[in-house]
């Protein structure tokens, strides 16, 4: 193969690629993204947003990841008998037209063992990883509370 085939060889490849991207497929769209500092220097935190599903089918997100912690995972807070207990979710379905709240005292990612410190007004990117194989990745604002 000469260097000239090869050259348009490879264009066509690039421009099917780009061509499936597109015509891929809507995604979820997270709004609000934040991360909680804790008050105390801790080796966990937790982070929320409000993800929307403007898609006409249902979305599930099954997992996260970052490479700012060692591990992310989907966690929900529920009380009972005046008790505050996590735990964690293994999927979590999101119907066409509807929304899913992470929030302090509910849903939300739990973040551990930060590879370096982290501060207030930084960002972090956390991936959200879909049921159908697709990732979400998410800007999220590192604060000290509620915005
Ligand atoms: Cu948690």
């Amino acid at each position: 193969m000469n260097r000239r085939t090869g050259m348009i060889g490879l264009s066509a490849l690039l421009m099917s690629g780009l061509g499936t991207a597109h015509a891929a497929e809507c995604l979820p769209v997270a709004k609000a993204a934040w991360v909680r500092m804790p008050p105390v220097a801790m080796p966990m935190m937790a982070g929320f947003a409000r993800i929307e599903n403007p898609c006409k089918t249902p979305v599930s997100i099954v997992g996260a990841e970052s490479l700012a912690f060692e591990d992310v995972s989907l966690h929900e807070t529920r009380e009972a008998n005046g008790v505050s207990r996590m735990r964690e979710v293994a999927a979590l379905p999101i119907a066409p037209g509807k929304a899913a709240e992470l929030k302090p005292g509910g849903l939300h990612l739990m973040l551990h063992g930060p590879y370096a410190p982290i501060a207030a007004g930084e960002k972090v990117v956390i991936t959200l990883r879909l049921a159908d194989g697709r990732s979400l990745p998410v800007q999220f604002e590192v604060r000290k509370s509620l915005p």
